[in-house]
C-alpha cells in the first residue's frame, strides 16, 4: 500500500505564503511515523513544492488548518477525479467534519495517534466509515520519533521541531487548543524526549519545541530545563508571559539554551484580556517581565491581537510604540479571527458579525468579521501599516540595539518579515 500525506500551500494574499523562513509542520511527520512499517509512505508539502497527481497512491491524507482548508479541498478534489480515496484530518477538518467530508472520502477528528492504523486498515479492507473520533486522548508514552527522514530537509529553514505536551489548562476564547487537545496538560515521559533531542542535536544544535506552553508544568518544565542543560542547545518554544514571575524557572530557562519565546500578549488592555479569558496576563507588569526576560538572554517574539471590542484606532501606535519602548525583538500582529471549534466563533456568529466564511481570509492578517469600536478598513489598515512600521529599518535599529545573543536568531526572522510585508504592500493580492 501506498499512502502520499499532503499539506497544502497558504493563499495568494497572505504573509505567510512569503515568508521564507519556513519549518515543516509536525502533523505531517507525526502522520508519517504512526503509519505501519509495510505502507509506503510520502509526504509533499505544497510550501515547498508542487503536488504529484501522477503516482498512483492508494490513499491521499491531507492535514488542514483552517487558512489552508480550501487548497486542501482543491487538492483533494483532484485526486478524488483520479479515483484516488482521500483522508483529511487536523484542526480545521475536526471543527468543519460534514465541510471537509464533501471533499474527503473519510474525516479524522482530533488527534491521530490512536486512530490512524485504524483507518488504514479499513482502507486496505475496502471498508471504512466517514467518520473517525476516538474519544480518549492518547497519552504521550512511547510516541514514534516524527519521520523527518522524509521531508525535503534543504527547502526549509529547519527541520529540528518537536513537541512535548499537549493540552492547555486556560480557555481563551479566540483559541480553540483546549477544545481541541484537552484541559489537562498530557507530558512525555522526559527520557523520551532526551531521546529525540539526542536524534535532533545529530542534525543541528537548534530545536523548536511546538508546544503551546512550554512552562505550562512548572514543576516538569524545571526538570526539563535542567536536562536541556546538558547539551550544548539552543531552543525556541512558547510560554506564557508569568513564565518571568518565576526567577528560577527563568533562570533556568536562559542558561539551558532558550534563545527565544513565543509570547502571547495580545493586548495592553487588561480590560480586553479579561473578556477573552486570557486569564495568564498581567498588563501592569509586562514592561518588567519584558526586561527580566531579555536579561537572561531569551528573545521575545510577541503575539499581539488586533480588533477587540474595546479597541479604537489609537490601539496600533501604542502596540507599536510599547513593542519599540521594551525593544521586542520579533512580533505578530493579528487580526482577531474567529477560528472554528472558538468561543468567539460562536459569539459572532450569534451576533452576525462575521463578514466572510472564505477560509483563506482566516490567517490573522484579513478582517473577517465587523468590529464595535473601528471599521473594516480601520482595522485592515491599521493592522497593516503597524507591521510595515515595526518590520521598517528604523525600528529593527531601536529595537536591535544593544545587541543580544538572541538576535542571531530575530535578526534574520525580522528581515524576513520585512521582505515579506514589503512584498504585499507592493502587490496587488492582498484583497
Ligand atoms: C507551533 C505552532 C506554530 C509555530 C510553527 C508553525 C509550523 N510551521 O508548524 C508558529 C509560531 C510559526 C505558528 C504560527 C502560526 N500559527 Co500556529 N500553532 C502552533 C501550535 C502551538 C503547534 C502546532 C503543532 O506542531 N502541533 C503538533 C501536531 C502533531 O498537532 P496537529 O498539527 O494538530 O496534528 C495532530 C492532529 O490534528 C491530527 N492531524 C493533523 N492533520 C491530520 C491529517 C490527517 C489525514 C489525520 C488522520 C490526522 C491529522 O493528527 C496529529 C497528531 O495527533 C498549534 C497549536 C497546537 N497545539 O497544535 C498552533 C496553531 C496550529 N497555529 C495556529 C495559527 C492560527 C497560527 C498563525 C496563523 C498565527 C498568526 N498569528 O499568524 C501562524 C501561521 C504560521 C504558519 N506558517 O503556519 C492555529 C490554527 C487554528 C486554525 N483553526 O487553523 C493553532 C491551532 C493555534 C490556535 N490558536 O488555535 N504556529
Ligand atoms: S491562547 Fe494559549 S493560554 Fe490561551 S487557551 Fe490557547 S493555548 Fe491556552
Amino acid at each position: 500500500m501506498k499512502i502520499k500525506i499532503i499539506c497544502p500551500r497558504w493563499p495568494e494574499g497572505s504573509i505567510w505564503r512569503h515568508f521564507i523562513f519556513r519549518f515543516p509542520y509536525l502533523s505531517l511527520t507525526t502522520l508519517a511515523a504512526l503509519t505501519p512499517e509495510d505502507v509506503e509512505v510520502t509526504i509533499e508539502d505544497e510550501n515547498v513544492q508542487e503536488i504529484n497527481y501522477q503516482d498512483q497512491p492508494d490513499l491521499v491524507a491531507v492535514s488542514i488548518i483552517t487558512p489552508l482548508a480550501n487548497r486542501g479541498y482543491a487538492i483533494a478534489d483532484q485526486f478524488r477525479k483520479l479515483s484516488i480515496p482521500v483522508v483529511m484530518g487536523g484542526v480545521h477538518a475536526t471543527w468543519m467534519a460534514e465541510e471537509a467530508g464533501q471533499h474527503a472520502d473519510a474525516v479524522v477528528l482530533g488527534e491521530a495517534e490512536k486512530v490512524w492504523p485504524r483507518v488504514i486498515a479499513d482502507f486496505r479492507k475496502g471498508s471504512y466509515q466517514r467518520i473517525y473520533r476516538e474519544e480518549s486522548r492518547p497519552d504521550l508514552q512511547n510516541l514514534p520519533v516524527p519521520r523527518r527522514d522524509l521531508l525535503k530537509k534543504r527547502v526549509y529553514f529547519f527541520t529540528n521541531t518537536m513537541q512535548i505536551s499537549r493540552g492547555c489548562p486556560f480557555q481563551c476564547d479566540f483559541c480553540s487548543v483546549t477544545a481541541f487537545f484537552g484541559h489537562t496538560c498530557r507530558l512525555r515521559p522526559l527520557k523520551e524526549v532526551r531521546k529525540e533531542v539526542e536524534l535532533l542535536l545529530k542534525e543541528k544544535n537548534f530545536i523548536f519545541f511546538m508546544d503551546d506552553n512550554i512552562i505550562a508544568n512548572p514543576a516538569y518544565a524545571r526538570d526539563l530545563f535542567s536536562l536541556l542543560k546538558e547539551y550544548r542547545i539552543k531552543w525556541l518554544s512558547h510560554a506564557s508571559v508569568n513564565i518571568a514571575e518565576n526567577d528560577d524557572l527563568l533562570k533556568k530557562a536562559g542558561e539551558s539554551g532558550c534563545y527565544g519565546l513565543f509570547i502571547g500578549f495580545e493586548s495592553l488592555s487588561q480590560k480586553t484580556l479579561q473578556d477573552h479569558h486570557k486569564t495568564t496576563n498581567r498588563v501592569d507588569r509586562y514592561r518588567e517581565f519584558v526586561k527580566k526576560i531579555h536579561d537572561q538572554g531569551i528573545g521575545i517574539e510577541g503575539s499581539f491581537i488586533f480588533g477587540s471590542d474595546e479597541e479604537d484606532p489609537s490601539v496600533f501606535q501604542q502596540v507599536v510604540d510599547f513593542c519599540e519602548e521594551t525593544k521586542i525583538d520579533a512580533a505578530v500582529f493579528a487580526i482577531l479571527t474567529p477560528y472554528p471549534g472558538t468561543r468567539i466563533y460562536e459569539q459572532y456568529t450569534r451576533e452576525e458579525r462575521i463578514i466572510s466564511r472564505n477560509w483563506d481570509l482566516y490567517d490573522m492578517n484579513h478582517v473577517v468579521f465587523r468590529p464595535k469600536r473601528m471599521t473594516i478598513e480601520q482595522l485592515q489598515e491599521g493592522h497593516d501599516l503597524a507591521n510595515q512600521r515595526f518590520y521598517s529599518y528604523p525600528s529593527m535599529l531601536k529595537r536591535f540595539w544593544p545587541l543580544r545573543r538572541s538576535h542571531q536568531v530575530f535578526l534574520p526572522s525580522n528581515w524576513g518579515m520585512r521582505r515579506a510585508w514589503k512584498f504585499l504592500a507592493k502587490s496587488t493580492l492582498r484583497g
